[in-house]
């Protein structure tokens, strides 16, 4: 085991005796959502998943240590501290671990650990993407380049169009990862079902989708697997309210000048006080959607 890798027992257990484990990130609960909803939605995340038999793994850097499951206190310190946590990426691990200190997970640095730990599900809610403007910013998720090298499923309610989503896709079919639609042709757009974009599969049940990682590994590919699941019809949002959302809440951040990792926080943030909250409750929605599929599917590799 790595030597900076802290297990929690019930996880250890549970990946010793071959019990399913699911992988949660903890950039969502700093700095993805509002308290004292994220820690509630944390907790509720971690019941769905052991109400749909798996163990829950969430994911953060304490005190310099890789940490494969918190505790409620941990979880509660992450979102009570929020967005005054690092959120940690896979430039910012060895610092913090060299020098003992805190971080929040993002979707790349949780695959990273529980890549480490051994662990091949994740669930969250949604993934860094190519920012619109890319082309010239080049903001670029390092959560991209994390699905061509790690071999670890995620499984999220697709891309929001902060990013571009085009060209998200363009990215992910360079990089090889297969992007699968779960009960979808269509990538979903996280708020919404649709987005007009095609995705390379579609599977309909958690056999399908352990049967194409099974395969993947068969194959020796080195990188992971990007499950999009739709958000349930009843918790999506109305298509032109959250557009609008989305268009004016990029053009805040433009004039404010906001770059680099602050972006996404931001954007997430100022959808919510736009939307007078209802952002919140649908994403708190799809992530616990995107809990139980991905409880279900550990149970089947
Ligand atoms: N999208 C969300 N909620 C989030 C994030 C993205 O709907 O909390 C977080 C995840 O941790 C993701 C990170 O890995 O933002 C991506 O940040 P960036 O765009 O800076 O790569
Ligand atoms: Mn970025």
């Amino acid at each position: 085991m790595n030597q900076y890798l802290d297990i929690s027992p019930e996880v250890k257990e549970a990946l010793e005796s071959g019990r399913p484990v699911v992988a949660l990130e903890s950039t969502i609960i700093s700095h993805g959502m509002p308290y004292p909803r994220n820690v509630e939605t944390a907790l509720t995340v971690e019941q769905t998943i052991r109400d749909n038999g798996a163990v829950p793994a969430t994911i953060a850097v304490i005190g310099g240590r890789l940490k494969a499951g918190l505790t409620r206190d941990e979880i509660e310190y992450l979102g009570k501290t929020g967005r005054a946590v690092a959120k940690a990426s896979r430039r910012d691990l060895p610092a913090l671990v060299a020098r003992g200190l805190d971080g929040a997970t993002t979707v790349t640095t949780t695959m990273i650990i529980a890549n480490l730990a051994g662990i091949r599900v994740f669930a969250t809610g949604g993934i860094g993407g190519v920012h619109r403007g890319a082309e010239v910013t080049m903001d670029i998720s390092a959560d991209l380049e994390e699905l061509a090298q790690t071999p670890v499923m995620v499984i999220c309610a697709g891309a929001k169009s902060i990013l571009d989503l085009g060209l998200t896709l363009e990215y992910l079919e360079t990089k090889g990862v297969p992007v699968i639609g779960y009960g979808t042709d269509e990538l979903p757009a996280f708020y919404t079902r649709e987005s007009g974009f095609s995705v390379d599969y579609r599977a309909d049940s958690p056999e399908e989708l352990a049967a194409m990682f099974k395969a993947q590994r068969a194959l020796g590919y080195k990188g992971g697997m990007l499950v999009t699941n739709p958000i349930p019809e009843e918790y999506s949002m109305d298509k032109a309210v959250i557009d609008k959302a989305i268009d004016d809440a990029i053009a805040d951040a433009e004039a404010l000048g906001i770059k680099g990792k602050e972006t996404t926080p931001f954007l997430l943030a100022k959808i919510v006080e736009l939307t007078g909250g209802d952002s919140l409750e649908s994403n708190i929605k799809l992530v616990l959607n995107n809990a139980a599929l991905a409880a279900k599917t550990a149970a089947k590799i």
